[in-house]
């Protein structure tokens, strides 16, 4: 066995798998089961980030930053596209479709109005007597039709899966156990990994049981406070590295699909920048190729954090390529109608097809 290998052994037989292990395997058995039978493509899409807890029974946790709304808004694209989706989300982040009304700075409420009420303080057509209806008000009306019809395709045609996460072990033992069902698809396999997944964990061998009371976080001689502020004490973190999975979903859990990873990087700092002469789009575009080259996968779609909804790298063996929005004036940088999942999933559907045209994927 190689040292990878052993690592991933480890990881999955000293973590605890999830106790939704067996029914989010069951369901998403059924549903490749049904698609496949139907010659239907089918993404596994990751979307949300994922959390390290510090105890066991868990108050107190490290996240990684994402919303979902990469991997919910892809969704509906592949969704038009007629692929079928597994969404594999962070529990309570961004879905497909609902994401419309949700999370907004609207409460959902103020898409509503009382029937006959035109605006607020007006009375409806009985007079307020009767319990009023209540219904969508006009303006959003056509909107919200429009995400209700496909939404409720969606649903009576069973393409859409959700299967909630919330810890990266959860995460990984999800991802294998869904990958493996899923070989049956061969290359019609797709995995679109959005979800942005923790590098380190606390094993649970040095896991606290419960909430680590300040009492016990023992005194120190340095302070990071001057003036000792906080008594000294410092809860100190010993976190080790997540073993690497892609390697093991490439290699091993998919090897016939075809495999696309987000890689996401925060804008340096100026003083970097003068020191080493890159930018910000060389580092990505190096970090995405260190990606491709250690996992040997289809494609890698790079994003910086403050730009992620205009522009993404798009960088396989050999090239590399901008995807961005186009603004009002032709130039690139963002327009607040159009969604940039728009472009990058059909890019990444004609990469998909080419692929299934060739044949199995080459790695
Ligand atoms: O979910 P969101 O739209 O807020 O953010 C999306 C994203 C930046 C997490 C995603 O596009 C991404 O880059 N995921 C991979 C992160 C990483 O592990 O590098």
């Amino acid at each position: 066995m190689t040292d990878s290998s052993t690592s991933e052994s480890h990881y999955f037989s000293s973590n605890p798998p999830p106790a939704t292990l067996p029914q989010h395997t069951a369901q998403a058995n059924a549903f490749v089961t049904h698609h496949h039978a139907h010659s239907r493509r089918v993404v596994l899409l990751t979307s949300g980030g994922t959390t390290v807890p510090l105890e066991n029974q868990t108050v107190r946790f490290i996240d990684n930053f994402s919303a979902g709304t990469r991997g919910a808004t892809s969704a509906e694209y592949f969704l038009s596209q007629g692929y079928a989706v597994i969404f594999l989300h962070r529990q309570f982040s961004l879905l497909p479709f609902s994401r419309h009304y949700s999370h907004s700075t609207n409460c959902f409420l103020d898409f509503l109005s009382e029937w006959g009420r035109i605006g607020e303080g007006e009375e409806g057509e009985d007079g307020g007597a009767a319990t009023p209806d209540v219904v969508v008000k006009a303006k959003y009306r056509r909107e919200m039709l429009s995400v209700l019809r496909k939404y409720r395709k969606a649903k009576e045609q069973r393409l859409l899966l959700l299967l909630p996460f919330t810890t990266v072990t959860s995460y990984l033992f999800t991802l294998r156990a869904i990958a493996c069902e899923m070989r049956c698809l061969g290359n019609e396999a797709l995995f679109y990994l959005a979800a942005a997944v923790s590098d380190f964990f606390v094993p649970p061998d040095r896991m606290a049981e419960h909430k680590i009371q300040s009492g016990d976080v023992p005194e120190t001689t340095s302070s990071a406070i001057p003036g000792g502020g906080g008594g000294g004490k410092k809860l100190v973190v010993d976190l080790d590295p997540v073993p690497k999975f892609l390697k093991r979903l490439v290699e091993q859990w998919a090897p016939e699909a075809m495999i696309v990873s987000f890689k996401a990087g925060a804008p340096f700092s100026l003083y970097t920048m003068l020191f080493t002469l890159e930018t910000d789009s060389s580092i990505l575009l190096k970090k995405c190729n260190q990606s491709l080259d250690r996992y040997a996968h289809h494609l890698v779609i790079g994003n910086i954090l403050a730009t992620r909804k205009y522009e993404v790298l798009f960088v396989e063996e050999g090239s590399a390529q901008w995807v961005r929005l186009p603004t009002s004036d032709g130039n690139s940088g963002g327009s607040e109608e159009v969604e940039i999942e728009s472009l990058i999933v059909p890019e990444v559907i004609k990469r998909h097809e080419k692929m299934l045209l060739g044949g199995a994927a080459a790695h």
